[in-house]
């Protein structure tokens, strides 16, 4: 089964042909845009761009939107990671946490429109801490400074199967593994 993901970022293309590959779902870049909608959940900015999407025309392609969820910080920058990203980065983060409880979770929803599975969506979450300074070089955005439960390692410190086997997205293409298995019957 083949699916375009539509993504600007190259590590998550990586991420999804590494843990999608073998399960015999291949992954190509579709190079296409939707506007993200100013609204309170992954899903609804899911949802969106994959109607915005099957507007222009496009079939058989999945996309995701992530983000990191600090509770003492009532959840933000969740829907504003991206934002949060490119005018803070890690550093500001780690400011912006400073003496506050560090539970921290990411979560990742995936979008899929295609023509022999219909339109579904499956979400991931990977609970975690956020630590004290950045830790590693791998991976991409709030990896240097986000450790799983059950690691010591950051993101950034781990390889792209470790990362895939604890992370938000990985887990979430267990579920969209499920998924189109039982939306397929003899899919293997
Ligand atoms: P898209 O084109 O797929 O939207 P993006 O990098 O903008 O690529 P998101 O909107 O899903 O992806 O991500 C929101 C922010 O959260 C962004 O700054 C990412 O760097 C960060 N992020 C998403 N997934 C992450 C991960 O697995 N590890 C660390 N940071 C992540």
């Amino acid at each position: 089964m083949k699916l375009g993901l539509v993504t600007s970022n190259k590590h998550k293309l990586e991420e999804y042909r590494q843990g999608l590959e073998r399960l015999g779902v291949d992954i190509e870049l579709l190079k296409a845009d939707c506007e993200e909608i100013q609204t309170d959940t992954l899903q609804k900015v899911v949802r969106s761009c994959v109607e915005q999407l099957k507007d222009q025309g496009y079939r058989n392609f999945m996309l995701d939107d992530s983000g990191l969820f600090v509770p003492s910080l009532n959840g933000f920058p969740g829907v504003y990671s991206a934002y949060v990203m490119e005018t803070i980065g890690c550093p500001g983060m780690l400011r912006l946490i400073h003496g506050l409880d560090r539970k921290a979770r990411f979560e990742c929803c995936i979008g899929v429109s295609s023509d022999e599975l219909g339109d579904f969506s499956v979400t991931g979450v990977s609970p975690g801490r956020i630590i004290y300074e950045e830790r590693g070089t791998g991976g991409f955005g709030y990896d240097p400074i986000f450790v799983p439960d059950g690691d010591e390692r950051t993101f950034a410190q781990m390889d792209m199967l470790s990362k895939n086997q604890h992370s938000h997205r990985g887990k979430a293409m267990v579920l969209l593994a499920a998924e189109i298995k039982r939306r397929m019957g003899n899919w293997k």
